[in-house]
Order: C-alpha cells, then sequence, then structure tokens
C-alpha cells in the first residue's frame, strides 16, 4: 500500500528535523499553488511506499495565514493517510491547542513528543500512556534531530494509516457550546440530502468539522453556506453568541485552553528535585510498554 503521512506542528516544533531524518537526501521541494510557501515531500527512506509530506508550521487551523489555509484545506479535503503531529515536548500546553484542533478533523493522527533531549534534561515527566488514553491514538516520543524513535513513530503512523485511526470524541466544549454545533451539524447534514436516520450520528466528520468552524465564525466556512442554511443557522449562532457574551470564538478558545490545562497537569509532571528525576531504564520501560508499538507490523 502507498501512504502518505503529513507532518503538522507549530513552527519551531522540529518539522524540518523529523522531515530530513525520516527522507533523507529524498526530498522534492516546490511551492503550493497559488503561493510562495514551500511544499516539501519526500520518501520515507526505510519504505518508499511512504511519500512524507511537510506541511507549514502553523499554531491553530483558523483561516488566518496562508499557511494556517494550506495546511487545513490539506489535511480536510486532500486528507492524507495519516497525520503525524510533531509537539515540542518543552511546550507541550501551547502546542496541545494545534493538535486539539486536528482531532476535530479526525483525520488518523500520531502525536510525536519531540525534544525529548531537552525534556530529559530539564527532569519533567510526560506521562506518554496518560496522554495516549485521553487522544485514543499512540504518542510516541522522539528526539528528531538525531532521528532517536522515529523508527518507532513511523511504525505507529502506518499502523493508523492503515486501521484509519482517529482520536477519541474529547469533550472539549460545554452543552450550550455542544448542542449548537450538534444542531448546526443536522440543519448541515439535511440540506446536503443525508438521510433522516443519520441525523445526529456524526457519520460525517466533515461536516462536523465545517459545524465547528461556523459555530467559531469562520469567515471562509461559512461564506461556502447555502442561502438556504444561512438562516436557520444564524438563528442558533446569534443564541450561541448570547450565552458567550457576545463572542463565541473567544469562549470555544477558552474552553480548548482548559481542556488542555487539565491534561497537562494530568501528564506531566515537571521534578525540580533531582530525586524524583526517572533513570533512563524506567523511561525505556514506559516507551517499550506503550500498547500501540506493541502492535506488529
Ligand atoms: N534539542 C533538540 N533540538 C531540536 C530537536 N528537533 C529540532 N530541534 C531544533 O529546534 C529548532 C527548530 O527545528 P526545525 O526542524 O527547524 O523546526 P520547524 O520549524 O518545525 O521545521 C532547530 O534549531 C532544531 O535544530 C530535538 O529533538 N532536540
Ligand atoms: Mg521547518
Amino acid at each position: 500500500m502507498n501512504y502518505t503521512i503529513a507532518l503538522a506542528g507549530n513552527p519551531n516544533s522540529g518539522k524540518t528535523s523529523l522531515f530530513n531524518e525520516l527522507t533523507g537526501s529524498r526530498q522534492h521541494v516546490g511551492n503550493w499553488p497559488g503561493v510562495t510557501v514551500d511544499k516539501k515531500e519526500g520518501a520515507y527512506k526505510k519504505n518508499k511506499n511512504v511519500n512524507i509530506l511537510d506541511l507549514p508550521g502553523i499554531y491553530s487551523l483558523s483561516p488566518y495565514s496562508a499557511e494556517e489555509i494550506i495546511a487545513r484545506d490539506y489535511i480536510v479535503k486532500e486528507q492524507p493517510d495519516a497525520v503525524i503531529n510533531i509537539i515540542d515536548g518543552t511546550n507541550i500546553e501551547r502546542n496541545l491547542y494545534l493538535t486539539l484542533q486536528i482531532c476535530e478533523t479526525k483525520i488518523p493522527m500520531v502525536i510525536a513528543i519531540n525534544m525529548m533531549d531537552e525534556v530529559d534534561a530539564s527532569g519533567a515527566i510526560i506521562n506518554f500512556e496518560k496522554l495516549s488514553e485521553v487522544f485514543g491514538v499512540p504518542v510516541v516520543p522522539i528526539v528528531a534531530r538525531n532521528g532517536k524513535g522515529i523508527e518507532e513513530l513511523m511504525d505507529a503512523a502506518i499502523v493508523v494509516a492503515e486501521s484509519k485511526l482517529s482520536t477519541n470524541n474529547l469533550k472539549v466544549f460545554d452543552d450550550n457550546i455542544t448542542s449548537a454545533t450538534e444542531r448546526i451539524y443536522e440543519i448541515l447534514n439535511v440540506d446536503e440530502g443525508s438521510s433522516n436516520e443519520n441525523i445526529g450520528t456524526f457519520h460525517n466528520p466533515q461536516l462536523y468539522w465545517k459545524a465547528i468552524k461556523i459555530i467559531e465564525n469562520d469567515e471562509i466556512v461559512t461564506e461556502e453556506l447555502s442561502d438556504k442554511v444561512k438562516q436557520p443557522i444564524g438563528e442558533i449562532i446569534r443564541e450561541a453568541e448570547k450565552y458567550a457574551d457576545g463572542d463565541v470564538e473567544a469562549k470555544i478558545a477558552d474552553l480548548r485552553y482548559k481542556f488542555i490545562s487539565k491534561i497537562v497537569k494530568e501528564s506531566v509532571k515537571k521534578y525540580t528535585n533531582d530525586s524524583h528525576v526517572e533513570t533512563r531504564s524506567d523511561k525505556l520501560d514506559k516507551i517499550l510498554t506503550n500498547r500501540f508499538l506493541a502492535i506488529p507490523i
């Protein structure tokens, strides 16, 4: 099977370092259509059937920059077989904001926690199993700069691409936002001519993603709406705005930050006392018992 695996992450998370380690010298650099943003592709050096694509570095999937539009159009419309979401392990809280938004697209995903050399040197301990349990996808520690952990990462990414494993349905939003999103989803679903049976089952992840973007007041997605649905959706948005003190986008961002902050509290320990620092073999044990790495390839 041929797979395309896209690297997505914040600027400076180590995407290019990982891309170079994975592809070696087999790289093709072009441009995304119509813009002067680099498009880098290359074959995985251990398996030429796997194509690696380096997406532009971004902080969110909101359409505020050319990079964000490119990355999200690619993930949502072209749909790679899997996304490797690369996270700077020394900055997990900030990096998870993008992770949550990639989760919303329901694209098959693996999380790579990079800069593990720096994380280890700082004495911080990241609970990969816990993160993996929360997101429902593999979480693999790596050092992109020297290639440590990247084979395990690619093994996990290929399993995820084969099994189309997307993340858990995370309960990020509160009841009001959730209900507004569900109602928008149902309107879009009927408009697309889907049968009634499917209403409310969220069988169509692309529509659910659109519903979230609409409630977030995303101009690009909103402009694409048909006249027929604009009015009933507008009512739902106005109702949601009342509840969110006029700014649903800010409310949603706030709910995402709260969710992330809870995850980080549960899964990252920043020890300063040396006696608490795990030994290397403790860490290796943890990595080897990661349930996803036990999947035979
Ligand atoms: N210590 C450490 N530095 C890294 C690692 N991976 C990348 N870097 C450094 O982090 C910086 C940003 O990396 P780069 O690959 O350019 O990130 P990009 O902006 O996501 O493409 C560079 O200075 C890299 O050398 C790593 O695993 N450990
Ligand atoms: Mg780069």
